[in-house]
């Protein structure tokens, strides 16, 4: 068989799919295997061995980033490809997922083709992508890239209260490989859309050109409990009344700048939170994005301005922290054209996309020339056990992640 006749096999990608899923499996049928946590290590131990199945050179670095290694005919920097297998706490089967596992699909096609490629090809499982336990997301990535000291990452207090470097070694997934393991010389990731613009468009492939920016922030307020049958409204500094005028003022703000502007307030925790008490203390995190750096300033300007009214108004403390602040990302541009020419020579149909979620590939972007192969998502839907997308669409985006590795590789 040519080269450019292979194809990825469709039903062993959705059985490792399938099987991964089940690790962490909830009720309602979500994938819960938050960062470090006993779901994500089974998740892991079932990917490092399927990784030594298929004969590739597994090594765990001091983050916890799980690399596959796929020799080369030549010894120089390796292509890499990859995602994340953590989850939110009601994940679907193929956020992060796919790009892992289409990645391992791609080596067993590459394998029994007995291909052997110029460069080295590395296969990469990044730590706490999510950052829905322990913030920054892109934790691993980015430390790989060099954003963030391992030591300050270690001593991430997460939001149950344990510590990064306890729940990696607890895990047994605190490794010695060489940190960074190697600076490739390209990185492609393989992820589902998120959004719902490939699948009301019915194209196939999105050729990821650029990634918008990202700013969280943890707010605590400090109010005054207080008796709620017998506290007058006028004497009111209650926590609970400005929680709820941020998450209104969320959607204020995403329609005042317009765009690509989102705002949204993903947790609200209350203390003491009970029916006939004014809250004392409220915790709310905030998710802001624009795919335009100064406007994501403003917007965070704008949220500042808007807590120190409320605060002044409701005669309450606020504090902000900031969990994570990622400006916008381009990818490479010549990487992307050649996700979307693979594209076109399979056969598939194809557009130039933005990024509205986070994703590694924002994070090698910063040391590697990066792109990322985007499939429709049913109806935009993730983070929800709803997230679907259709096994043809998988087997296309793992189909165009296998030829555009092996042009990159040579
Ligand atoms: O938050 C994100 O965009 C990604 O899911 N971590
Ligand atoms: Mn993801
Ligand atoms: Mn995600």
């Amino acid at each position: 068989m040519k080269v450019e006749q292979l194809r990825i096999n469709e039903a062993r990608l959705m059985a490792r799919l399938d099987e991964l899923a089940a690790i962490g499996a909830t009720a309602d049928g979500s994938c819960c295997r938050l960062a470090l946590t006993d779901e994500d290590k089974a998740g892991r131990d079932l990917v490092v061995g399927w990784m030594k199945a298929l004969g590739l050179e597994v090594r765990v670095d001091p983050i916890g980033n799980i690399f596959g290694l796929r020799r080369g005919t030549e010894d120089v920097d390796p292509v890499m490809t990859g995602s994340h297998i953590d989850t939110v706490r009601t994940g679907g089967r193929y956020d992060g997922n796919l790009g892992v596992l289409g990645a391992l699909e791609v080596m067993q096609v590459l394998n029994e083709a007995g291909i052997a490629t110029r460069r080295p090809l590395a296969v990469g499982v990044f730590t706490d992508e999510e950052g829905a336990r322990f913030q920054p997301d892109m934790l691993g990535s980015l430390v790989y890239a060099g954003g963030l000291p391992l030591a300050q990452a270690y001593e991430t207090v997460g939001i149950d209260g344990k510590m990064l470097k306890d729940e990696l070694a607890r895990i047994g997934y605190l490794g010695e490989a060489p940190l960074p393991l190697a600076r490739p010389h390209a990185f492609v990731e393989l992820h589902i859309e998120q959004g719902p613009v490939l699948d009301a468009e019915g194209l196939t492939i999105g050729a990821v050109e650029n990634l918008q920016g990202i700013s969280w922030q943890e707010v605590s307020i400090a109010g005054q409990s207080n008796h709620a049958g017998t506290t007058p409204m006028r004497l009111r500094h209650d926590a609970g009344f400005c929680a709820a005028a941020i998450g209104h003022y969320m959607r204020h703000l995403a329609r005042e700048l317009g765009g690509s502007q989102v705002a949204t307030m993903g947790s609200v925790t209350l203390h003491p939170g009970l029916i006939n008490v004014i809250a004392a203390r409220a915790e709310v995190t905030v998710d802001l994005r624009n795919t335009d750096e100064a406007l994501l300033q403003e917007a965070e300007q704008r949220f500042a301005l808007f807590l120190a009214q409320l605060a002044a108004e409701e005669g309450v403390r606020i504090e902000t922290r900031t969990l994570a602040r990622f400006a916008p990302v381009t990818f490479d541009k010549g990487v992307a054209d050649l996700v979307a020419r693979t594209a076109g020579k399979l056969g598939h149909s194809c557009r130039p996309m933005t990024s509205g979620a986070g994703h590694d590939a924002q994070m090698m972007a910063r040391i590697c020339p990066t792109a990322m192969i985007f499939v429709p998502s049913v109806k935009g839907i993730s983070h929800n056990p709803a997230e679907h997308t259709e096994p043809a669409h998988l087997a296309a985006g793992a189909d165009v992640l296998l030829h555009t590795l092996l042009e990159l590789a040579g």
